[in-house]
């Protein structure tokens, strides 16, 4: 039986990652931020808890005493660096911290990893918005030889993580792995994302709670997928033969106005009668457009999503009109 240790564990990734490696047998580890409500910070895995089927210890990125002895208790054979602070535009807000955790925070996780269980295997949580406005080709895609050129703190800090990996992978040999993810969403999507806002304000107003709906650039295009599918492709990458890095996208592509028309529409409203443009929702730089190309990890890890942007969105909206 493996051991798993997770950063991040109580995220949105971090939950279905969980769930998903205890139904393959392993034991699973965590580190979680002491919150002072703890339900905010287990509402995502309470469930897994209550069962006693992973392990949450105190940590931080940003405490590199606490890293180690998670490590020293846990023993894994595979580490997934998840922990951020992932929000591309709150990152404009906080560059200083957003950076701290995301690339020393990644820094301190892979010197505790080189210190104390070398022989795991490391995966890191590279992000497409480390592209910025990049693309490769006429179709306008990214893939793993695209240039990165980031356009937000968020951006940067996971590319300095990125290129900590690959450094620790070449100079030391471990089996570090990068995913390079694009956009994934759930019903656990934070409500500050912007599929989560749009399908829960539009029930919202579709049951008479609101009124209208604020958003920032409604002519952005993401290529959104579900982030139970992007987990799958996590281990994947972590148990391939080799270690290396790999897009994981779906390779299809729509605007937020697109994203808008689809679940008013699904709801049977008109989106353009309730939506409002503000700055504050507004990015100081903005990506424009994300379409990825995922053959490498289609062809040499076998993945291949399950859900696509309709049926990923009617979840969510199936799921928020039972709850709101
Ligand atoms: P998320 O829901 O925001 O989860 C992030 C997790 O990191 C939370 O549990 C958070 O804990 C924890 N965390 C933040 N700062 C920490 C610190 N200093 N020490 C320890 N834990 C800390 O993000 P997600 O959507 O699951 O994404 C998972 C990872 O993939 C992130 O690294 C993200 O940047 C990256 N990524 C996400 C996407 C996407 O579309 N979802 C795409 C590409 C890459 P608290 O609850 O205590 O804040
Ligand atoms: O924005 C536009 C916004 O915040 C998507 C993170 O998981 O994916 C995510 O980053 C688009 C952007 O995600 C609002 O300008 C319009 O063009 O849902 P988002 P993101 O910034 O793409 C990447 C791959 C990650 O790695 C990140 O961790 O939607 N948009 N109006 C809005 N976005 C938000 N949040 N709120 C609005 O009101």
């Amino acid at each position: 039986m493996k051991t798993a240790f997770i950063t991040g564990i109580a995220g949105q990734d971090g939950s279905y990652l969980a769930e998903y490696l205890v139904e393959l047998g392993y034991t699973v580890y965590g580190i979680v931020r002491r919150n002072s409500v703890p339900e905010n910070q287990s509402c995502r895995i309470q469930h897994l808890l209550d069962s006693e089927k992973i392990i949450t210890l105190y940590g931080d990125l940003l405490d590199f005493s606490s890293l180690e002895n998670a490590l020293k208790i846990a023993q894994p054979d595979e580490i997934y660096n998840l922990a951020a602070q992932s929000h591309v535009r709150i990152s404009s807000d906080i560059p200083v911290f957003t950076t701290q955790v995301n690339s020393i925070g990644a820094l301190n996780m892979l010197e505790a990893y080189r210190k104390i269980c070398p022989k795991a295997r490391y995966y890191q949580a590279s992000s497409s918005e480390m592209f910025g406005n990049s693309i490769e080709d006429k179709e306008g895609t990214q893939n793993e030889n695209t240039r990165m050129h980031p356009v937000s703190p968020y951006g940067c800090s996971k590319l300095y993580a990125y290129h900590m990996t690959k450094h620790y992978r070449h100079a030391y040999g471990l089996f570090t792995c990068n995913g390079i993810l694009f956009n994934h969403e759930s019903p656990r999507r934070a409500s500050n994302f912007v599929t989560s806002k749009i399908v829960k304000s539009a029930i919202r107003i579709k049951k008479g709670l609101q009124s209208r709906l604020e958003l920032g650039n409604l002519d952005t295009y993401r290529d959104w997928g579900h982030s139970y599918d992007y987990v799958r492709a996590m281990h994947a990458i972590v148990v391939n033969d080799k270690p290396d890095d790999f897009v994981v996208a779906t390779g299809i592509t729509h605007s937020v106005r697109e994203l808008c028309d689809y679940v008013f529409s699904k709801l049977g409203l008109d989106y353009t009668k309730y939506v409002v443009q503000k700055e504050i929702y507004k990015r100081p730089e903005e990506l424009q457009y994300l379409k990825g190309d995922s053959s490498k990890a289609r062809e040499k890890l076998k993945w291949k999503p399950k859900y696509t942007f309709e049926t990923l969105l009617d979840e969510m909206i199936e799921h928020y009109s039972s709850l709101i």
